[in-house]
């Protein structure tokens, strides 16, 4: 396995574990984790053992941010020239399912970070947030957009303009976050959550999420045109024949991936 500066990587049978780990700066994201995560998500989606991943950081912070101290010195013409963020456009470019377990901070980038991931399971020590504003900036991850079709215009805007903090609680009642757990219990729980998914028929697992995901990008009558093609496809795989002979003869399908 690879070697990375600013993240562990560990595969758990199907599953791929993958931990933020800058401790002394609460795993805020600089250019390096960028470039980790870059790498493992890359290895992650081309791995076809690997069925499922897991994105966590520490019990204090799953990350307090885009790295403040990297991008003081930046203006104008770097910000753009370089097009500072557009990198993590390859992190949600994992075809393959990924689940965030968010325990502490998640602010800014961390919190945007978090909402790229297909869900969010929660610790109840989670705090999530788009402070931004009080370092004169704003949302530069994707923060103003996913955090408006996650939570709303209400939440969103009282969370960008105040920069306060959203509990476990209340992002699992604003439906941030698909549940919350004792924090204790995070790892565990998205481990399981992950597991489950990994002995899912590996092409339906793909296809579910490009669906889901299309509601975001399309119209209604689009989403549905899409969802509509997509179904019709999987009924071409031995996958379906399988699932549903199984299902027939009361037994476990066995996945075959075509
Ligand atoms: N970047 C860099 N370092 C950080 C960050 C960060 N986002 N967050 C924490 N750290 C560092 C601290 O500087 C500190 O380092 P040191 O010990 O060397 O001083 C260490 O982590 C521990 O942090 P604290 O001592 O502050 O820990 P506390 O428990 O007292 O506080 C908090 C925890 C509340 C999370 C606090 O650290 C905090 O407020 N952090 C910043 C949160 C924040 O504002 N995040 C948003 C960042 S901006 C962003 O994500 C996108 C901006 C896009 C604009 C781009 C324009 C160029």
């Amino acid at each position: 396995m690879a070697d990375y500066e600013t993240i562990l990587v560990e595969t758990r049978g199907p599953v791929t574990l993958i931990t933020l780990n800058r401790p002394q700066a609460l795993n805020a994201l600089n250019a390096q984790v960028l470039a980790d995560l870059i790498a493992a998500f890359a290895a992650y989606d081309a791995d076809a053992e690997q069925r499922c991943a897991v994105l966590t950081g520490s019990e204090k912070a799953f990350a307090a941010g885009a790295d403040i101290k990297e991008m003081q010195p930046m203006g104008f013409a770097r910000v753009y020239g370089e097009n500072l963020f557009a990198g993590w456009e390859r992190v949600t470019a994992t075809r393959k399912p990924w689940i965030a377990a968010v325990a502490g901070f998640a602010l800014g980038g961390g919190c945007e970070l978090a909402m790229m991931a297909d869900f969010i399971i929660a610790a109840d020590s989670a705090k999530f947030g788009q402070p931004e504003i009080k370092l004169g900036v704003a949302p530069g991850m994707g923060g103003s957009q996913r955090l408006t079709r996650a939570v709303g215009k209400a939440k969103a805007m009282e969370m960008c303009l105040t920069g306060r903090f959203m509990d476990a609680a209340e992002a699992e009642r604003a439906s941030l976050v698909s549940r919350v757990v004792p924090a204790a219990e995070l790892i565990a729980e998205a481990l399981k959550t992950a597991e489950a998914i990994a002995a899912m028929p590996p092409l339906a697992t793909i296809a579910n999420k490009e669906m889901v995901n299309a509601a975001f990008e399309t119209g209604l009558g689009m989403g549905i045109q899409f969802e509509r093609r997509l179904f019709a496809g999987l009924a071409a795989t031995e996958d379906k024949a399988e699932g549903m002979t199984a299902f027939v003869e009361k037994r476990k399908g066995v996945w075959q991936g075509r």
